[in-house]
């Protein structure tokens, strides 16, 4: 099920874990699973994805106070960069059977889209704008509490 953020020494892993979905491959080609209890572990309440990046799209910037979601590169690749407040790290998602985790109170900002990536992601709320954290000053100051 879930594994470490192994690339993210020390408590910079805190907060996110990378996933391996389930992929059944035959002759027809594969299948990958996402299932609730087994690799997502939070009520999945909304869907959404993200496709036809241009050159040097950035999206992000901004951290969830309460959000659990799971990230999947469908297709193409993309870097997400994250930051817990005690540690960062990046990660590059580029196969359809890589899942990363992502928990509340973690800031991230995400790059580097290939130009055919779709990005989909599982959200544990449906949308509400009160969620996020914009400001990254904010952000630490919501952490220190
Ligand atoms: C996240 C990263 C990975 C909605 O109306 N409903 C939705 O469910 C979402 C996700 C967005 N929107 C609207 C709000 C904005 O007017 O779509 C527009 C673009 O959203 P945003 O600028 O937040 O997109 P990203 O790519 O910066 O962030 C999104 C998610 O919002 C965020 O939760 O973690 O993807």
């Amino acid at each position: 099920m879930t594994a470490p953020a192994a690339e993210c020494p020390g408590a910079a892993a805190d907060g996110h874990r990378l996933t391996d979905l389930r992929r059944f491959t035959d002759a027809r080609g594969s299948l990958a699973v996402i299932e609730s209890g087994r690799e997502v572990g939070f009520p999945v309440r909304r869907v959404y994805y993200m496709y036809g990046a241009g050159a040097g799209s950035a999206r992000g910037a901004h951290a969830h106070r309460k959000l659990h979601q799971l990230i999947v590169a469908m297709q193409g690749s993309f870097e997400i960069s994250l930051d817990n407040g005690r540690g960062r790290c990046v990660h590059r998602l580029d196969e359809p059977t890589r899942g990363l985790y992502l928990g509340p109170m973690v800031w991230r900002d995400m790059a580097e889209f290939s130009a055919d990536s779709i990005c989909f992601v599982l959200a544990s709320e449906r949308y509400d704008d009160a969620d996020y954290i914009r400001d990254y000053e904010g952000f630490l100051q919501e952490l220190r509490g």
